[in-house]
């Protein structure tokens, strides 16, 4: 018999590589997409499977974290053995500006999937992975951040996502439900949403390498993230449900970095040299030299200037995790370094952009519906 697998949020970046990941194991892969007026399945269109097959095994439904009634619907109709709980408003600087919607999804939407399980009778069944978060840990109370280390969120968004991290915890001990945190830092890849630093840096630096954007704009470039991989890091949220008691674990590289760093690492890639001048608000960063033929840019060229509107109202300054526990008990460890990440990230946007090159240079316009 093969397992069922459900995943919430797999049209996003961990929903599409662990979709991948599942399938790849033998598993019937269930998941859940917004009704959008675009499509928006674009990371998982490699694995759809036409309707009128038979014996498909990745299958998508309606759903929203936000609808009781279908969520309970759904996860009787698939009477999953795992359920994935990936979706969430996951974007930290705009759920300020949305907090209630972040609540009820992020927050509320955990509490959903979970009182669905027990409701239907599925708790010795469903083993349930709630995508918890480096963010709990938010204002730093100590470094480096493991399972033990008290939480302080700092943004609606950890608000939300302590709500669901405690439920969960809840859960498991009121009902003896199966149920997990991974407690991930960040995780990158070139799948990530554009408006995260990571890809908003390596887009960019694609961009301006091949003539197609002049500069870019940030916010604070000393926060300091552990940034990992995205594949790594789905294969660690299968490992945690195959764990023999259900706990909750940290994920991490170890390692910590600044924004700024970033920034050059991206650069570097594609063999520019930068050199940030400049202080707080006032820093910028210049080209000092380039060594990629393909790539025309002078020496003094500024590419990167700071704007305040990117800073939060409430910042998250240095996030470093300690993974041990899941590396002991659970013999988890990354393969990918922080500059074997940025190449895959920058490998990735440069062919994107050479595209988007080729395009304009061939005259290619796109249409307008409303002419
Ligand atoms: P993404 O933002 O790439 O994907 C989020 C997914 O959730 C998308 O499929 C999105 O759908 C879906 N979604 C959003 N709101 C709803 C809703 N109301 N109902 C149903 N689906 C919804 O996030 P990631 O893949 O990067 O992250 C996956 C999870 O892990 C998230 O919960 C995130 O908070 C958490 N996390 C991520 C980390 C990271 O570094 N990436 C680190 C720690 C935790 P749509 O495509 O339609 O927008
Ligand atoms: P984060 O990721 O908030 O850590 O949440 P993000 O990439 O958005 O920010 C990381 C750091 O970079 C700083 N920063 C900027 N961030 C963005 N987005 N845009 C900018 O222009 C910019 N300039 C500087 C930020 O201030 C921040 O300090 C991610 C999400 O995936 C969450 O869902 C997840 O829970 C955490 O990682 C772990």
């Amino acid at each position: 018999m093969k397992k069922v697998a459900l995943i919430t949020g797999v049209t996003g970046q961990d929903g599409a590589y662990l979709s991948e990941f599942l399938l790849k194991k033998g598993y019937i892969v269930h998941g859940i997409k917004r009704r959008s007026s675009q499509f928006n399945t674009d990371r998982v269109d490699h694995l759809y499977q036409d309707p009128h097959e038979e014996d498909r095994n990745f299958i998508l439904h309606y759903g929203d974290m936000t609808d009781s009634t279908n969520l309970i619907r759904l996860i009787q109709e698939i009477q999953p053995d795992e359920i994935y709980n990936l979706a969430a408003m996951s974007h930290v600087h705009v759920s300020f500006e949305i907090p209630e919607y972040t609540g009820n999804a992020d927050g509320l939407g955990t509490l959903r999937i979970l009182d669905a399980v027990r409701l239907l009778g599925l708790e010795k069944k469903t083993r349930i992975y709630q995508a918890s978060t480096s963010e709990l840990y938010g204002k730093v109370q100590e470094v480096p951040q493991s399972e033990t280390t008290p939480f302080y969120p700092r943004s609606p968004y950890a608000v939300a996502k302590m709500y669901a991290y405690w439920i969960t915890v809840n859960y498991r001990e009121a009902y003896g439900m199966y149920a997990c945190n991974g407690i991930l830092f960040n995780h990158e890849s070139p799948l990530r949403g554009e408006t995260f630093v990571t890809r908003k840096i390596t887009r960019a630096a694609a961009r301006i390498a091949l003539g197609l954007q002049d500069k870019f704009y940030l916010g604070n470039l000393d926060a300091q993230r552990d940034w990992g991989h995205a594949k790594d890091y789905v294969r660690m949220m299968w490992m945690i449900l195959q764990a023999e008691e259900a706990e909750d674990w940290v994920i991490a590289t170890g390692k910590t970095t600044p924004v700024r760093e970033f920034v050059r690492m991206a650069f570097a890639q594609v063999g520019i040299e930068l050199v940030f001048k400049g202080e707080g608000v006032d820093e910028k960063a210049y080209v000092v030299s380039c060594s990629n033929p393909d790539f025309l840019l002078d020496e003094g060229k500024e590419v990167l200037a700071v704007d305040p509107k990117y800073f939060r109202p409430t910042e998250v300054d240095l996030l470093i995790g300690d993974a041990t526990k899941a590396n002991t008990k659970l013999g988890w460890t990354p393969e990918y370094d922080l500059k074997e990440l940025v190449e895959d990230m920058m490998k990735s946007d440069v062919e994107l952009m050479r595209k988007d090159r080729y395009l304009k240079e061939e005259g290619y316009q796109t249409l307008n519906y409303f002419e």
